[in-house]
């Protein structure tokens, strides 16, 4: 009886994931990268900012590249690029910070949420 059990499992998690056995696999790309020294004109301009860019990053905006392969049933193998937090935060101060003069206005950060990827 335990062995039906545990045969039933493994079927059913052999369907659930379509394979008998997947590989998923993430890289980080620049894992080390410090953030760069910015400022913010207000409270409110940092805040409006940071938290999109949190948000964008969790949704997988930070996603450099992906790719995938298998054997249909049998085998499943993904692997995906993603940039390290810090260095998905610098491109996004580059991308807001228009003036390039170190410092993200509340004009800035308000067009950076409102503009998407
Ligand atoms: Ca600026």
């Amino acid at each position: 009886m335990k062995r039906r059990k545990t045969t039933f499992a493994f079927l059913a998690t052999a369907l659930l994931s379509g394979c008998l056995a997947t590989s998923n696999t993430t890289h980080v790309a620049e894992p080390h990268a410090a953030r760069v020294a910015v400022a913010f004109d207000t409270d409110a301009a940092m805040n409006t900012f940071i938290e999109d860019v949190r948000s964008r990053y969790r949704r997988g905006d930070a996603e450099l590249s992906k790719s995938s392969w298998g054997i249909p049933f049998i085998y499943g193998s993904s692997e995906r690029t993603v940039l390290s937090e810090n260095a998905y935060f610098n491109r996004q101060i580059a991308r807001a910070d228009l003036d390039a003069n170190g410092l993200i206005s509340d004009a800035e950060a308000d067009a950076y949420v409102r503009v998407e990827r």
